[in-house]
Order: structure tokens, then C-alpha cells, then sequence
């Protein structure tokens, strides 16, 4: 699949910090110091209702984590998946009484729009499940034929038990783990298998749903996880540096990639980090395409709204927190951008550097933007009330901005 346009990223004099991030896995935060080239999974979107502010959140904390990497100079190679086959994708397209693969394209299309206007950095692939499934099905045999994997009536599941680290990415009890997997798309309660959390790996095909050719497995089509450990490990390999989501995303989803990955290679983690994203609400529960509590980027973008409003509104909050989006916060957001751009449309002002350096501090410390927005708005208010005489310092806080913030003024 192709991915969006890239936007530049302007180069900044001198060099940003090495990355500290809380990793979910250890519990505790972790300074990432990957080679000249880092690397990055991030799980895409399932086509079916893009782009709500809760993804939209997501995706900005792990836009951010390559703008800071790319300050410290390194190159960037970020991988990201498009969930197209799916059972909500196929019951929406059901419910809908529309074709699948069509639903699919135009929210992918959407998505792409969304990111563009957002200034989110593409990934270097950009993978469909649908097309990966070639790379999935030879992954599902080894799994069988090394016992880590058994049939069910025609359908092949993951063994947990065949992973000494099984549960060490969310640290969750069994009860939480049971209860996640009923909501998240596992099946606990089907008669047969070996552990009740057995996530699948292979759908054999059903009565009026799509599938693919499996070979050994027969016609299927590929379960969610396994899914993403193919398209990592084909494009990544094992041992990359963040493996990145909302915090939904924890368990099962994460929790049985790692143990794909460790059953497969005999190696764990599959991620140095794994970094996940508070979730965003809406009336006081989560924003989910399910429940339909939704604000969606492309409408406040036809409505006139800045995308660089909206990016300021997620930035505004702390990637790890669980927040509100209300229409306030995009106001704040509006007004502040108003008082950025005032600020950087003078000839001259108060000296940048310092700020470019706070800026810099505060995203590698676990990506904290609030601090990182507080600073900007202490250089414009100087800039209201005393201006200043250095000619560069606009220019150098409009690039800072772009470059750390994906924000353009
Ligand atoms: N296709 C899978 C991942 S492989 C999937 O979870 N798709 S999704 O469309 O449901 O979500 C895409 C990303 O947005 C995931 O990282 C998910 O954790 C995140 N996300 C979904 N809802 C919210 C929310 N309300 N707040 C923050 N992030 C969210
Ligand atoms: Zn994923």
C-alpha cells in the first residue's frame, strides 16, 4: 500500500537528547539508544470509522518519538500496518450493506488525508493485512509444526502456554486477561481449547466471508496478532526499539505479538520498548468506533478548523493520560495557535536558543508536550510584552516547532 506525502522536518543547529520512555513491559522508563537508523512498529487503523481523535492522538505520541530521534540525527525506519481484513470491518460493511474492500479503501484514503493535514510522518511501509497474508500463512505453519500452535475444527490457535514470558508485557492477572480477551476480539469461551485466552492465528474460511489460500492451513484468513508479527518481523526484524498503540492495544493485542515473536524465534521481547498511549474520551467514555462517541478530524477540517489547531489540542495533553476531548480544549488550542503565529510574524525577538534547548528537554523526558507548549507560550508572551532584537529568533522558532512539534505556524 502507499503510504501519505511526507512533510520536511527542518534541521535544527545542534543535537536533541536520547529518548527516555516508559515501556509497559518493565513497568518503568527506559532511554532508548538505538543505531543510526531506529526502528519503529505502529499498529494502523481497522478501515472501518478513520480518523477519530483518539487515533489521532496515538499516532501524534508516536510522531513525535521520530521527531525526536531525528533531532538526535538518526534516520528513522517506521513500519506501520492497515488491519483490512477483520471481523468489525466485515460486520460493518455488513451492517452497512456495503462492499468490504470498498469500506476499507475509503477510510484508508480518509485516514491518509487526515495524516497528511496532521503533519504525522508516513512509514516507510505502509502494509495491508490483505497483502501480507503470503508472508503470514509460512509463520502459522512453523508455529504448527513446532507445537505451538494446534487445530480446532479447521482453525489453527496459538498456544500460550508454549511461551515461558506469556504475560510479561502486560503484567495483567488471569481474571483481567479473560475478561479483555472476551471484549477484544479472543473467544475464552469456545469448547476445546487448550488455554482459554489461545488467541487464533488462521480462520478457516467461513459461509460468505473472504479467504485467502493457506496452503497447509487450508482457505482462511490470518488471525489480528499474527498479522502484525509478520509485517514487523519481515520489515523490522526482531529486537526493534518501540512497538506502539493506545493502551487498548496492551492486551490481548501486544501481549500475544511478543509471544508469537518469542515462539517463533526463540527470542523476547520483540520491542526494547513498549510504548502505548492514554485513551481519549468523549462524554466520559472512551471514543471508540464501536460505541460511536466520535469527533473525526476530517469533519473539523471541513468545518474550517486548522489542522494545526487540532494538533496543538492532542499536544496540550500528556501521550500517556487518559483525557477529554471537549470543545474547549480545541479552543484553548486555537487561541494559543493565534498567539504563536502572532509571535513568529515579527521581524525580530527575544533570543530562541534556550527555548529550542527546554523544548528538546522536554520531549525526551517521556514526551512531556505540556511542558514543551508552556515553553513556547513564555517565549511569545516576552515576545507580546518586550519583543526583542535578534532577527533569527522567529524564523528558529517557527522551524523548532515544525521539526519537534509537527506544528506549522
Ligand atoms: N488495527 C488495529 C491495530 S493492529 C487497531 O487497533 N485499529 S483501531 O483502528 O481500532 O485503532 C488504531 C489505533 O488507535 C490503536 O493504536 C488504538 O489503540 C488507538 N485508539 C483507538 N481508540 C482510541 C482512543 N479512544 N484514544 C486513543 N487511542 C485510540
Ligand atoms: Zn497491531
Amino acid at each position: 500500500m502507499h503510504a501519505w506525502p511526507a512533510s520536511e522536518v527542518p534541521a535544527l543547529p545542534g543535537k536533541g537528547r536520547d529518548l527516555r520512555i516508559h515501556d509497559t513491559a518493565t513497568g518503568g522508563r527506559v532511554t532508548l539508544a538505538p543505531g543510526p537508523v531506529a526502528r519503529i512498529y505502529v499498529c494502523g487503523i481497522t478501515p472501518y470509522d478513520a480518523t477519530h481523535m483518539g487515533h489521532a492522538a496515538t499516532y501524534n505520541a508516536f510522531d513525535l518519538v521520530q521527531r525526536v530521534w531525528l533531532d538526535t540525527k538518526r534516520q528513522v525506519h517506521y513500519v506501520q500496518n492497515v488491519t483490512d481484513v477483520d471481523d468489525p470491518l466485515l460486520e460493518r460493511a455488513i451492517r452497512d450493506g456495503v462492499d468490504w474492500v470498498g469500506l476499507a479503501e475509503r477510510e484508508t484514503a480518509l485516514f491518509r488525508e487526515d495524516m497528511t493535514a496532521l503533519r504525522m510522518l508516513p512509514p516507510q511501509h505502509y502494509i495491508g493485512a490483505v497483502e501480507a497474508i503470503p508472508g503470514i500463512v509460512p509463520l502459522v505453519e512453523r508455529l504448527r509444526d513446532s507445537g505451538a500452535a494446534y487445530e480446532l475444527d479447521g482453525d489453527i490457535y496459538f498456544s500460550v502456554d508454549a511461551d515461558p514470558h506469556f504475560g510479561e508485557v502486560s503484567h495483567y492477572s488471569t481474571e483481567l486477561m479473560r475478561h479483555l480477551s472476551a471484549e477484544r476480539g479472543g473467544d475464552p469461551e469456545r469448547p476445546g481449547k487448550k488455554n482459554p485466552l489461545d488467541p487464533m492465528l488462521w480462520m478457516a474460511a467461513r459461509e460468505g466471508e473472504p479467504s485467502w489460500d493457506g496452503a497447509s492451513l487450508g482457505a482462511g484468513r490470518p488471525g489480528w496478532h499474527i498479522e502484525c508479527v509478520a509485517i514487523a518481523l519481515d520489515h523490522l526484524g526482531m529486537g526493534f526499539d518501540v512497538q506502539g498503540g493506545g493502551s487498548d492495544l496492551i492486551f490481548p493485542h501486544h501481549e500475544m505479538g511478543a509471544s508469537h515473536a518469542q515462539a517463533l524465534t526463540g527470542e523476547f521481547p520483540m520491542a526494547k520498548a513498549y510504548v502505548h498511549a492514554g485513551m481519549v474520551a468523549l462524554d466520559g467514555e472512551k471514543m471508540s468506533k464501536s460505541k460511536g462517541n466520535l469527533v473525526f478530524v476530517s469533519k473539523l477540517r471541513r468545518d474550517g478548523v486548522d489542522p494545526a489547531a487540532i494538533r496543538l489540542a492532542l499536544l496540550s495533553h500528556r501521550y500517556r493520560d487518559d483525557w477529554e476531548w471537549t470543545d474547549q480544549v480545541l479552543q484553548d488550542a486555537q487561541e494559543r495557535l493565534g498567539r504563536w503565529r502572532a509571535a513568529v510574524s515579527r521581524p525580530d525577538g527575544p533570543s530562541a536558543d534556550a527555548l529550542v534547548e527546554e523544548l528538546r528537554e522536554a520531549l525526551s523526558d517521556d514526551l512531556d508536550t505540556p511542558t514543551a507548549l508552556v515553553a513556547v507560550d513564555r517565549w511569545a508572551e516576552l515576545q507580546a510584552a518586550e519583543g526583542g532584537t535578534d532577527d533569527s529568533a522567529p524564523g528558529l522558532v517557527s522551524r523548532a516547532v515544525d521539526a519537534l512539534l509537527g506544528v506549522a505556524l
